[in-house]
C-alpha cells in the first residue's frame, strides 16, 4: 500500500505543476478525489489486504487524502490570483475614448425633491427622522384624534394587512406621536424645542387621476414649543416655498378640518402648470391643494405625553403635510403624477437638482 501511495503522490505532484487553470485543476479532482477517484480506489483496495496491516494503511491513505485536498486548495488560490491578474494587466490596453456603454443611474425626481428640503429645513434647525410604512391603527388614527367609527376616518380609504390591526400609512401624520415621545424629554428638560421633519411614502386606495396616485411621498412637519403661533408656521411654509421654487408662487389659505389640527388650513399653490388657467393638473381649478397644516389639537399633544391634563395649554406646536409628489410635479412641470410610478426610464433619468 505504502509504494502504492508514493506512486499515487508523484503522479498527483506531476499533473498538479502541469495544471494552468481551473478546469484542468477540476479535472484533477476528480481523478483523484471523487467517489470514481484514485483515493476511493485506495480505499476498496484496503478492504482486501489482511486486518493487522489495515490500521497503518488506513492512516497513509487519510494523510495522503488530506495532503492533497491542502494542496487543491492552494492552486486553487494560486489561479484565482493569476486570472485576477491577467484580467486586471489586460486593462492597460482599455480604451477611454470608446463610446460609454453603461447609461449612468439618476436619482428618482422625488428623491431629488426630498433630499433639497431636507437641506432646507435643517438649515432652519429640523432633524429629519424615518418612520415606518406599516403601521397601526393607534397611530395612523387615534393617537391624532381621529376615534373608530369617526366619519372623519372616510378621507383616507387605506389598505389594511391581514395581520389584525395593521395597515400601510396613508399619511405622514402617522409619525406624530412617536417623535413627540421620542423629543419630548428633551423639550421638557432641556427647553429643546421639536422641530422635525419625517418624509415618506403614503398609501391610498385613491381613484387614479393625473394629480392623484395609490402611493405617494409626503413630508410631514411639526414645530412644538412654548408660544408657537400661528405666524411661525406661516413662516416656515413661505421660507420652504420660496427656497424650493426660486421665484415667487402665489399661494392662498383656506380653511380645513383635518381633526388633529385646530384651527387647520389648506395652503394651496397656484398651478405652476398652466399658470392658474385650469388643467388636468390642477383639475381645472388653477390651484394645487399642496400642504394642509395648522395648529397642533390639543388632544394629540396630549397622547403625544407633551402636555398634560391639567395643563394642556403648557406647549403649543404646528403641523403640516406636505405633498411632495405634488411638489414635484410643479418643480418639475411634470403634467401626470403617475409618470413619477411608471418607471419609464426615459421620464425620470431627466430631472436634476439645482
Ligand atoms: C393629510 O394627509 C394630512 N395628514 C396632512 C396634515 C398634516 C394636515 C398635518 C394638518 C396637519 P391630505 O389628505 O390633504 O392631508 O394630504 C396632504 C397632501 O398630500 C395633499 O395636499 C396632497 O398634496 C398630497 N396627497 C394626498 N393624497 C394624494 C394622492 N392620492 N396622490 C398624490 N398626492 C396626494
Amino acid at each position: 500500500m505504502k509504494d502504492r501511495i508514493n506512486e499515487l503522490k508523484e503522479r498527483f505532484a506531476s499533473e498538479l505543476s502541469a495544471v494552468s487553470d481551473q478546469k484542468s485543476l477540476e479535472d484533477l479532482r476528480l481523478a483523484f478525489l471523487s467517489k470514481k477517484g484514485k483515493v476511493s480506489e485506495l480505499m476498496q483496495e484496503l478492504a482486501k489486504i489482511p486486518n493487522e496491516q489495515k490500521k497503518e494503511a488506513g492512516q497513509l491513505i487519510n494523510t495522503f487524502k488530506q495532503e492533497i485536498s491542502a494542496r487543491f486548495d492552494a492552486k486553487m488560490e494560486e489561479i484565482r490570483k493569476m486570472e485576477e491578474e491577467r484580467l486586471i494587466g489586460s486593462t492597460e490596453s482599455y480604451d477611454e475614448s470608446l463610446p460609454q456603454k453603461i447609461k449612468r443611474g439618476s436619482y428618482h425626481p422625488i428623491t431629488l425633491v426630498q433630499r433639497e428640503l431636507e437641506d432646507i429645513f435643517e438649515s432652519m434647525g429640523f432633524d429629519v427622522e424615518d418612520y415606518s410604512e406599516i403601521v397601526d391603527d393607534y397611530h395612523c388614527f387615534e393617537a391624532l384624534n381621529i376615534p373608530p367609527f369617526h366619519p372623519a376616518r372616510d378621507m383616507q380609504d387605506t389598505y389594511y394587512l391581514t395581520t389584525p390591526n395593521q395597515l400601510l400609512k396613508s399619511h405622514t401624520s402617522a409619525a406624530q406621536n412617536a417623535i413627540m415621545h421620542k423629543y419630548g424629554p428633551l423639550l421638557k428638560e432641556k427647553g429643546r424645542p421639536i422641530r422635525a421633519v419625517f418624509p415618506g411614502r403614503c398609501f391610498r386606495n385613491e381613484a387614479i387621476d393625473a394629480c392623484h396616485e395609490n402611493t405617494f411621498f409626503q413630508m410631514e412637519g411639526i414645530m412644538i414649543d412654548k408660544n408657537i403661533s400661528i405666524s411661525n408656521l406661516i413662516y416656515f411654509m413661505k421660507t420652504m416655498l420660496s427656497e424650493v421654487f426660486e421665484r415667487d408662487v402665489t399661494v392662498r389659505l383656506r380653511p380645513g378640518f383635518f381633526p388633529f389640527v385646530e384651527p387647520g388650513f389648506e395652503l394651496d399653490i397656484q398651478c405652476l402648470i398652466c399658470g392658474g388657467d385650469g388643467c388636468p393638473s390642477c383639475k381645472n381649478s388653477g390651484w394645487l391643494e399642496l400642504c394642509p397644516c395648522g395648529m397642533i389639537h390639543p388632544n394629540v399633544l396630549k397622547y403625544g405625553g407633551i402636555n398634560t391634563e391639567e395643563n394642556p395649554y403648557e406647549y403649543t406646536g404646528f403641523a403640516f403635510g406636505l405633498g411632495l409628489t405634488r411638489l414635484a410635479m410643479m418643480k418639475y412641470g411634470v403634467k401626470d403624477i403617475r409618470t413619477f410610478n411608471e418607471g419609464d426610464l426615459n421620464a425620470l433619468s431627466q430631472f436634476v437638482s439645482k
